[in-house]
């Protein structure tokens, strides 16, 4: 027996003392898919235009070299970093992120066709995929609107790329055998003290309306709309706030709410908000991301707000109904490692979470016994939880501790 069964073998006892059933959070955690987002590889450039600067109020912030320059030097370093990350995967994509076959296509005119080596691409490697409608980085964003814009011509170019993306994602959904979650995010907002807080708002939901008009097949797609508090260059004003979009969601019931774990004030935790939009039969996507002082985008860390997080998920019986996905860029550091960090991070919380005494720690609460609570929920902190997630490692095929060796 090698190393890693042997210690296995000592963690699932010593879980199992805990009434925790390692074997079946293992069979949970390899089938929870965790949505990897593309775009950490080459700094949300995409395939339109490798020169092209990312605008709309997000930063890629780093100088670090080996940003891929071809649509073949992308697919090659995505494929090393999905190497490195064990378990269910999906990818998600965004609309700049397609095959032109050489001549511009419009974000207007973007087709299923233009995406369909993505398919390939997933059908391949067995995983699933998630779209983004892509509303920034293009000359009719640059007002800083969009779906809210006051010029009917902006709105309406928006509209129809936003349509094309839902039948992208439901073309995806299709093909695949597998739900796409579409998101759509907008960067819409005003640097500065506005007056008319109001009248893009009832623009916007107008807007989304027209968006989510036509029904797509729901086993195939569905959109989750993204809130934030603000942008650089929106500091001000985000029309679509986290009020307004959980709202919308409540009272239209034709789109998700996607959660991003950089987009609240500080002291603010998606973690402590999913239980509410659970408790009403809500499904919700996850934007797992790491803010550092604000919506930084750093790479997700196996901190206390991503281990809180998937607790949470977990304990709410949210598995199925939260889409896990990520998103997070740093151009500091190696694109390639960088999103293997993040992804493995983001997935060795979720087994923490799964690793989680929640039976004990439920009927301690549940009778009152709250010293027990504390007792038990600090103790889950230094169990035996690396070795589990080695042998999950290995079961996977996929390399462990050291697989950065190879990288950097
Ligand atoms: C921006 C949002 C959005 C983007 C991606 C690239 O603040 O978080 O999700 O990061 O669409
Ligand atoms: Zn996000």
């Amino acid at each position: 027996m090698g190393n890693i069964e042997r210690n296995y073998g000592i963690a699932k006892e010593t879980y199992a003392a805990l009434g925790v059933d390692t074997d079946g959070a293992l069979a949970t955690l390899k089938h929870t898919p965790i949505s990897v987002h593309c775009w950490q590889i080459d700094d949300v450039t995409g395939f339109e235009d490798f020169d092209a600067a990312l605008t709309g109020g997000i930063a890629a912030t780093g100088n670090a070299p080996g940003k891929p320059k071809t649509k073949g030097e992308f697919i090659e370093h995505l494929d090393r970093a999905l190497n490195l990350i064990p378990g269910a995967t999906k990818l998600s994509l965004h609309a700049i992120y397609l095959d032109d076959g050489g001549k511009k296509v419009a974000r207007d005119a973007i087709e299923p066709s233009h995406f369909a080596f993505w398919v390939d691409y997933a059908k391949k490697r067995e995983i699933g995929l998630d779209f983004n409608a892509t509303y920034f980085s293009h000359p009719l964003s640059d007002s800083g609107f969009t779906l809210a814009s006051g010029d009917a011509k902006v709105r309406a170019f928006w509209l129809e790329h936003g349509k094309r993306c839902r039948a992208i994602g439901e073309y995806f959904g299709r093909e695949l055998g597998q739900k796409c979650v579409t998101n759509h995010w907008i960067i819409d907002g005003y640097k500065d003290f506005t007056v008319d807080k109001l009248a893009p708002r009832e623009r916007l939901i107008a807007s989304l309306d027209e968006l989510f008009a036509k029904p797509l097949d729901s086993r195939h797609n569905v959109d989750a709309v993204e809130s934030k508090l603000f942008g650089l260059g929106s500091e001000s004003y985000v029309v679509g706030s986290h009020e307004f979009y959980t709202n919308y969601v409540a009272y239209k019931k034709n789109c998700i709410i996607c959660l991003d774990a950089g987009h609240f004030h500080p002291t603010e935790t998606v973690s402590a908000k999913l239980s509410s939009y659970l408790a009403f039969g809500q499904e919700v996507l996850l934007h797992v991301s790491r803010p550092v002082r604000w919506d930084s985008d750093h790479v997700v860390a196996l901190d206390d707000e991503t281990l809180a997080i998937m607790r949470e998920i977990v304990g709410c019986g949210g598995l199925g109904r939260v889409y896990i996905g990520l998103d997070f860029f740093d151009a500091s550091i190696n694109r390639i490692a960088a999103l293997a960090i993040g992804a493995r991070n983001a997935r060795k919380a979720l087994l923490a979470a799964l690793l989680t005494p929640f039976g004990a720690l439920r009927s301690a609460e549940e009778g009152g016994d709250l010293t027990q609570r504390l007792a038990l929920l600090e103790e889950c902190k230094t169990m035996p939880m690396g070795f589990v997630w080695d042998y999950f490692c290995e079961t996977e095929n996929k390399p462990g501790a050291d697989w950065y060796k190879g990288i950097i």
